[in-house]
């Protein structure tokens, strides 16, 4: 259960020991509560005490888990390298064990993290790139892909909780200057409709450029739960326009819709390009109600077929070359990049989820929920122990219905992904 060779530090077997050590404690997760009272009133030293040690144990939960692989992919130089960056910057954050907190101290701290978040920006285009060299490399059956698909919902919802953590200690501990009302990089007051609005235009640029046309957008919206007397006030600053917010990021949001924007105005634009029809309009449907917030996005781009559903979620067969690499025009909606997955794990990073309907012959329903509680949006965080180890020796499930029929959720019977097992298995 070695990490592979961490090229940079020399002491290799110190760090081997320190992972041992971190990876022996689970993540702490933070409530989006949490993140705000904490950004309000924490100062940057109680920041560092804390990132000092909950940085290591989520990078030492997921370096072991790494090295779980099959030794296939561990063997690919991409993997490898991800490894390494790991390892170094694992090393990084050492340096700060133990050492008392001062003002120099701390900025050399706040330093090391606006590094590391730098040296990971390319993380998911390696490790997609370590798949291409497995799939040149190796036929990939069954297991290898069940493997691979657990690991990297976990090492992405990783990455995606360290990254927040980092964010929130730079932008609220480091030089630049806090933007107005925002807490490191949460919006205690963030305007659905806003992001909405701002992910729908951005993807209908795109699409305008491409297909020289682009459905229309419609929201509905249904606040029952924000008090009536917000609800006047904000009407009247701006005409028609009720709000709809919620204590989020907004750029996890955006990430969302704009990849759900984007597969819907691509489905829609090439179900009617006959031309002799008009493009009907993408329909939001946004409620608040008091336990969940729901963004519905309705289209009538033709949806597609059940036995299809499993695999827009599939890091293994959205894994294709870059057209960009190829020297070819880059289609600006081309899908089946790993946008449909991330956006999941978005959603679900603060309890939330990301589903998709489809009804095959007319079109397909994605749906966003998310917390409406700020107290209820907690972390949900990967954990390296027994069950997670036991995931990587176990073979998929045999058999146990009839398996003739052509439907992909009977090729690997109820297996559609980890996290479901993840939620049933701790409640
Ligand atoms: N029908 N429905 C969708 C797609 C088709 C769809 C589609 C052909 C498939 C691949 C793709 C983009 C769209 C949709 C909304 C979604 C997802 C899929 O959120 O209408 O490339 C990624």
């Amino acid at each position: 259960m070695r990490i592979h060779r961490c090229l940079f530090r020399p002491a290799r077997a110190l760090i081997d020991q320190k992972l041992d050590f971190y990876s022996q404690f689970n993540p702490s997760p933070l409530s989006m509560k949490q993140f705000t009272d904490f950004g309000q009133n924490a100062t940057r030293t109680e920041s560092y005490l804390f990132l000092r040690k909950e940085l290591p144990v989520r990078l030492a939960n997921i370096m072991k888990e790494f090295s779980l692989l099959p030794e296939n992919l561990l063997l690919m130089p991409s993997t490898r390298a991800v490894q390494d960056l790991y390892c170094k910057s694992f090393g990084d954050l050492m340096e700060f064990e133990g050492k008392d907190a001062n003002a120099n101290l701390i900025d050399k701290f706040t330093d090391a993290l606006t590094k590391i978040r730098n040296r990971h920006q390319d993380v998911v285009m390696t490790m997609a790139q370590g798949i291409m060299e497995l799939k040149d490399a190796h036929r990939i059956d069954n297991n290898m892909e069940a493997y691979i698909q657990y690991f990297l919902d976990r090492f992405y919802m990783n990455r995606i909780s360290i990254r927040m953590l980092i964010n929130q200690h730079t932008l609220l501990f480091g030089d630049s200057i806090n933007s107005h009302h925002h807490i490191g990089c949460i919006d205690p007051h963030c305007d659905i409709v806003r992001v909405i609005e701002d992910a729908y235009s951005n993807a209908r640029f795109l699409c305008d450029q491409y297909y020289l046309a682009s459905p229309e957008l419609v929201v509905k919206h249904h606040n029952e739960h924000d008090k009536k007397t917000k609800y006047i006030k904000e009407a009247g600053k701006s005409a028609d326009r009720t709000s709809v917010s919620v204590v989020y990021v907004p750029s996890h949001l955006y990430h969302m819709l704009f990849e759900l924007f984007k597969n819907a105005m691509r489905a829609v634009v090439e179900h009617h390009s006959n031309g002799d029809d008009n493009i009907p309009p993408l329909e939001v449907l946004l409620v608040k109600g008091t336990e969940d917030l729901t963004i519905k996005l309705s289209d009538q781009g033709g949806g597609i077929p059940r036995s299809h559903m499993d695999l827009l979620f599939n890091y293994m067969y959205s894994t294709a070359p870059q057209p960009a690499a190829s020297g070819m025009e880059t289609p600006p909606l081309a899908g089946y990049g790993y946008g449909l997955p991330l956006s999941r794990l978005y959603a679900r990073y603060f309890h939330g989820d990301l589903v998709l309907t489809s009804f095959e012959g007319y079109g397909t329903d994605a749906c966003i929920f998310l917390k409406a509680l700020s107290s209820e949006a907690n972390e949900l965080l990967p954990v390296y122990n027994k069950t997670c180890q036991r995931q990587y020796s176990t073979p998929i499930q045999t058999h146990d219905w009839s398996s003739q029929g052509h439907s992909a959720m009977f090729v690997r019977p109820f297996s559609t992904n980890s996290l479901n097992k993840l939620h049933s298995a701790s409640s």
